[in-house]
C-alpha cells in the first residue's frame, strides 16, 4: 500500500510499519478464529462524555446547562456546556464560578455518619463524610447492559473503567461482510493459490457517514481524493464496525440519555487513542494506512500505559519525547533496559497491540470502601464512627448487587488500617463472613467492630490515617457449590476441614412430606404456599426448588468456613512479581475498577 508513505517529507523507515498491511486472503475471511493477529480485526473503545457530570444531569433532569461535579474542593467532572466557558477539571471552584456565574455545582453524594444511604448534603466535609460513587457505578452498569443488548451476541465486551468499554467486533463484522459480499465466501475456480489467494480489491464504497476518518497524511493537499474511500477490506471492516458502534451509541442516548464517543481501529490501544479525537458525541475511525503519520507526530505519553512512570523512564533513558524518536531504538536495547516485556512498547510504537478484549467476570470478586482520614484516629473509640460509615457503604453495595444476583455472598470481611506510629504500618484483619440474607449496616458494622478491636492494641500508641473495609471472595452460590463439589471429590485425607461432611452427607439432608419438608440438620420446616391448581409434578418441582434453596443456605454456611488465602492475604507475593521488568512502571488507575 504505497499511499501509506506518500506525502511524508522526512521519509520514515517504512519497515517499522510493515505489520499494517497484511495480506487478506480467502482463508483470512473464512477462518472462524484468527485471534489477535486477524488481519480483519476490528476493535472499538467507547467512553462516556463528561460521565459523572452526565449522571448528575440525568438525575437532576438538567439538560444543556453548564454543570460541574465537585469532590471536596476539586472539580472532577465538567460537562461540555461548562467547557465552553473555559472551565476545566481541577480548576479551582472560585475561578470556575467567575468564568460562568450560572454554573450548577453538584457535590458528589456522600455517606454521613448515622445515615444508611449516601445523600447530597449541604456542605459535606471530608472530616465527617465519605464520598460515594454508587450512582456512577450503577449508571455504568446500565450503560454496559445497553451495550450488551444492543450489539450482536458474538461481540466480546470488556468493561475497562467506570465509563469505558472495549469491544471486539471482529466476528460480527465478518458475518456482515460475508453477508454483504457473498462472493468473498469462496475463491474463484481459477484462483492461483486457492484459499490463500488474496481477496479482490473492494468496490468503491464510502465510509460510515457519521464517523470521522483520520486522514492518511493530514498535510496532503488531496486529502479528499486519497482518504475518503475505503481501499482495503480491513477499511470496509472498520466502517462496518463503525455502523455497529454508532447504532449502540444512539441506543444509549435514547434509553439513558448519556452521550458517548468511540474510537474504532485495529487494536485496543489505537481504539482508545482515537476515541478522544472527536468528543463529545463523536466517533473516529483510524484505518491502518493512517497509523504511521498519526503515531509519528504523537508525544508517546499519550499512549495508554505510556503516560505514567514508564513514559517518564523511557523519556529519561533515551532522551526522547515522541514516537518518531523512539522508533529507531532497537528491541534489544529496549529489553536490556526495561526487561523482556518491553517488547510491548516496541510493538505499540509500530501500531501493534495483541492485547485481547476479554469480558471480565460479571461478578466483582471484591468490594472495598475506603477512607483517608484528615483527622487521624488516635484511640479505639474514635474508630467506630468511621467503621459505621464504611459498613453502611458496603451493606448498600452488596444489597444492590444482590438485586441482580440474589445468591451473591462474600466469603470474607477484611479491615485494613494504616497506623503511622506502627513500624509495620498497614495491617489487615479478616474474618469469615457468615451467610446472612439481609446484610444490614448493623451486621456489617458488628463484624467490622470486632476486627477493629483486634487491630487496636490498647498498649501501643496509634495514629490511624486511613481505614478500609471490604468483602472478598464474592461469589454466586452456584460457583460456591461447584467449588465445594470439586473440593469434596478430593480424597478425604486432602481435605482441610471436617465440617464439610455435614453438608453433603450421603443421606438426603431433608425429608419431604406432602407440601412441606423438614431439614434434618437444622430442623427448619419449609412449606409450600397452598395452591389449588398445582399438579403433583408441579408440587414436586416447587418443593425441590425450596429444598435446593435451603441446601444452598447450608453450603454457603459451610463454605464461609473454608479457609482460603485470598487476594487480601497475598500482597507480598504479588508485589514481587509486579516489581519485575516494565511491570513496576504500571500503576493501577483507581477508576479502572
Ligand atoms: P474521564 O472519562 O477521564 O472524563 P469525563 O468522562 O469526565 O470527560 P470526557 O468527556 O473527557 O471523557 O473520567 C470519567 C469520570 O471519572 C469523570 O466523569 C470523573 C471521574 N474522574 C475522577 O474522579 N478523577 C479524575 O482525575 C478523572 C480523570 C476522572
Ligand atoms: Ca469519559
Ligand atoms: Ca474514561
Amino acid at each position: 500500500m504505497d499511499t501509506l508513505w506518500k506525502g511524508k517529507e522526512k521519509a520514515h523507515d517504512a519497515t517499522h510499519f510493515q505489520d499494517l498491511d497484511p495480506p487478506i486472503t480467502y482463508r483470512s475471511i473464512l477462518s472462524a478464529n484468527l485471534g489477535v493477529r486477524d488481519p480483519l480485526r476490528v476493535i472499538a473503545l467507547c467512553d462516556s462524555d463528561a460521565f459523572y457530570a452526565a449522571c448528575e444531569m440525568v438525575r437532576l433532569n438538567i439538560l444543556d446547562k453548564p454543570l460541574v461535579v465537585l469532590q471536596w474542593a476539586l472539580l472532577i467532572a465538567v460537562n461540555y456546556e461548562a467547557r465552553k466557558f473555559g472551565i476545566t477539571r481541577m480548576m479551582p471552584l472560585k475561578e470556575a464560578k467567575e468564568r460562568c456565574p450560572g454554573l450548577i455545582v453538584v457535590h458528589v453524594a456522600t455517606y454521613k455518619e448515622g445515615e444508611p444511604e449516601p445523600g447530597y448534603w449541604e456542605n459535606p466535609d471530608t472530616k465527617t463524610h465519605k464520598v460515594s460513587l454508587d450512582l456512577y457505578r450503577r449508571e455504568s452498569i446500565k450503560v454496559l447492559h445497553v451495550y450488551k443488548e444492543g450489539l450482536p451476541e458474538n461481540t466480546e465486551i470488556e468493561k475497562a473503567s467506570i465509563d469505558e468499554a472495549f469491544f471486539d467486533l471482529t466476528r460480527p463484522v465478518r458475518q456482515i461482510l460475508l453477508h454483504r459480499f457473498p462472493y468473498l465466501a469462496q475463491p474463484p475456480d481459477d484462483a492461483p493459490d486457492g484459499l490463500d489467494t488474496p481477496l479482490p480489491a473492494p468496490p468503491d464504497l464510502s465510509w460510515h457517514q457519521a464517523s470521522t476518518v483520520i486522514p492518511i497524511d493530514p498535510r496532503a493537499e488531496d486529502i479528499e481524493a486519497v482518504q475518503f474511500s475505503p481501499q482495503t477490506w480491513h477499511d470496509v471492516a472498520l466502517s462496518i464496525g463503525a455502523e455497529l458502534m454508532h447504532q449502540v451509541r444512539q441506543e444509549i442516548k435514547m434509553k439513558l440519555n448519556y452521550t458517548t464517543s468511540a474510537g474504532i481501529a485495529r487494536n485496543k490501544f489505537l481504539a482508545k487513542l482515537c476515541a478522544s479525537h472527536r468528543k463529545p458525541m463523536g466517533q473516529t475511525i483510524l484505518r491502518n494506512a493512517s497509523i504511521p503519520n498519526y503515531l509519528l507526530g504523537l508525544p508517546f505519553q499519550k499512549i495508554r500505559f505510556l503516560g505514567g512512570k514508564l513514559g517518564v523512564a523511557l523519556a529519561d533513558e533515551f532522551d526522547v519525547s515522541s514516537v518518531a524518536e523512539l522508533l529507531p531504538i532497537s528491541l534489544e536495547s529496549m529489553q536490556q533496559r526495561f526487561g523482556e516485556e518491553s517488547i510491548w512498547v516496541y510493538q505499540v510504537l509500530r501500531g501493534i497491540d495483541y492485547t485481547e478484549v476479554k469480558a471480565k467476570s460479571a461478578l466483582n470478586k471484591s468490594m472495598l470502601a475506603a477512607k483517608n482520614l484528615p483527622t487521624p484516629i488516635t484511640n479505639i473509640a474514635d474508630g467506630y464512627q468511621w467503621i459505621r460509615v464504611l459498613a453502611a457503604e458496603l451493606a448498600l453495595r452488596l444489597t444492590e448487587a444482590r438485586e441482580t444476583t440474589p445468591s451473591l455472598w462474600p466469603k470474607t470481611i477484611v479491615l485494613h488500617a494504616r497506623n503511622i506510629l506502627d513500624r509495620d504500618g498497614r495491617k489487615s484483619k479478616q474474618a469469615p463472613w457468615p451467610f446472612v440474607r439481609e446484610v444490614t449496616v448493623d451486621v456489617v458494622a458488628g463484624a467490622a467492630n470486632k476486627l477493629w478491636r483486634e487491630f487496636c492494641d490498647a498498649r501501643a500508641p496509634m495514629k490511624v490515617t486511613g481505614v478500609s473495609l471490604g468483602f472478598t471472595g464474592i461469589e454466586g452460590v452456584e460457583t460456591g457449590l461447584k467449588r465445594l463439589d470439586a473440593f469434596l471429590k478430593k480424597p478425604s485425607s486432602k481435605r482441610e476441614f471436617d465440617e464439610a461432611e455435614d453438608c453433603t452427607s450421603a443421606e438426603k439432608p431433608v425429608s419431604t412430606r406432602g407440601n412441606s419438608f423438614v431439614c434434618k440438620r437444622c430442623g427448619h420446616k419449609a412449606t409450600l404456599s397452598p395452591s389449588a391448581t398445582r399438579s403433583d409434578a408441579e408440587r414436586e418441582e416447587a418443593l425441590s426448588k425450596l429444598r435446593l434453596e435451603h441446601e444452598d443456605f447450608h453450603v454457603a454456611l459451610e463454605l464461609s468456613r473454608v479457609p482460603e488465602v485470598d487476594a487480601a492475604a497475598r500482597p507480598a507475593k504479588r508485589r514481587k512479581k509486579k516489581d519485575e521488568g516494565i511491570a513496576k512502571f504500571f500503576t493501577r488507575d483507581s477508576r479502572d475498577a
